[in-house]
């Protein structure tokens, strides 16, 4: 089915990130390179082909007037709010976490209301925690999750919903899974051994993981993310109950799984475990699955990837980009 899209003017933050990085190009691809402004607090190096393909504003959004001054100055509609800290980074510094994260999410929605913009923002399986139903974890449950990035996460879904209610704020957003990406690096995450895995495959065919052997969490490949973002922001509203807090889900491994997965296409690939405590404190409080029938009911989603599908085309992919 052909999609039609609907003229946005999109101001992405945290343009420069894991997901950024990658949305913005695709954002461009859809709507045109002028109506997608990339913003970041600063500019990184390596990164100039999202800096020089379309517009871009330095945006720190603990200053809702530096988010203010990029939407009036752009005639931004759309909000993609990305900037935020991740789970193992925001434990480490937790009222950082709560600054970013709050803060910028509050500022981003306050901007959103008064120029009438509507927002993305994505949550996380740690919006979860220990009490939650491990398994096919349902889409409205017991949400305790015992990090601040879990807790602003969970406060950022009810914030947005709030929004909507209260301002009319078209306000969206989906429980990302662990993301898994060749182009950009995350930062900070749990879940981050299941990329950092494929490059010490390529480059060392050796890798130490952090995560304890047995551990399930659900993961995505980056092609299904930037796919759900879009059609998520372009579903028909009248559809849409949960709006702020979708589960979405892809493929649920633990790392022997990945272990193997890549082992079928390198077979001296080796692994050995030094288990990071803090990490795996977080990674135990999480899920192992998500069930995402709502998403799939209420705006169609289905992912494209599982775990050997992606790994093919990761390892392809990263190969590649480490020859250069
Ligand atoms: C993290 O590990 O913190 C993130 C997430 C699951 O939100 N990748």
């Amino acid at each position: 089915m052909e999609v039609c899209y609907i003229m946005k003017k999109i101001l992405v933050t945290g343009a420069l990130g894991q997901i950024g990085s990658e949305l913005t190009m695709k954002l461009r691809d859809i709507y045109g390179r002028d109506n997608v402004v990339a913003s970041s607090r600063r500019k990184k190096e390596g990164q100039e082909s999202i800096i020089e393909s379309g517009p871009f504003e330095i945006v720190e959004v603990t200053d809702g007037k530096q988010i203010s001054e990029a939407v009036k100055k752009y005639k931004i509609n759309t909000i993609v709010h990305l900037a935020a800290l991740l789970s193992a980074v925001g434990e480490h510094d937790p009222q950082k976490a709560w600054n970013i994260n709050m803060n910028g999410l509050y500022n981003v929605l306050e901007v959103a209301r008064e120029e009438n913009c509507a927002v993305f923002t994505p949550s996380s399986i740690a919006a979860f925690g220990p009490s939650t139903p491990k398994d096919k974890t349902p889409q409205d449950t017991i949400q305790r999750p015992e990090t601040m990035y879990g807790v602003t996460k969970v406060a950022g879904e009810i914030l947005s919903d709030y929004y909507f209610k209260k301002f009319g704020v078209d306000t969206r957003g989906v429980r990302f899974p662990g993301l898994i990406s060749y182009d950009t690096l995350p930062g900070g995450g749990t879940t981050d051994y299941a990329v950092h895995i494929y490059y010490e495959a390529i480059k060392h065919k050796k890798y130490t993981c952090y995560i304890q052997k047995g551990t399930y969490m659900d993961m995505m490949y980056m092609p299904d993310a930037l796919h759900a973002i879009v059609s998520l922001m372009e579903a028909d509203p009248d559809k849409l109950i949960h709006r702020n807090a979708f589960n979405i889900s892809a493929m649920s491994f633990e790392p022997e799984d990945i272990y193997g997965e890549i082992k079928n296409n390198i077979p001296e690939f080796t692994m050995d475990y030094d288990v990071d405590p803090v990490r795996q404190a977080i990674a135990d409080s999480w899920p192992n699955s998500l069930d995402d029938t709502a998403a799939r009911e209420e705006w169609g989603w289905k992912p494209e990837y599982d775990l050997p599908k992606m790994t093919v085309d990761m390892l392809t992919k990263l190969a590649d980009k480490l020859k250069k």
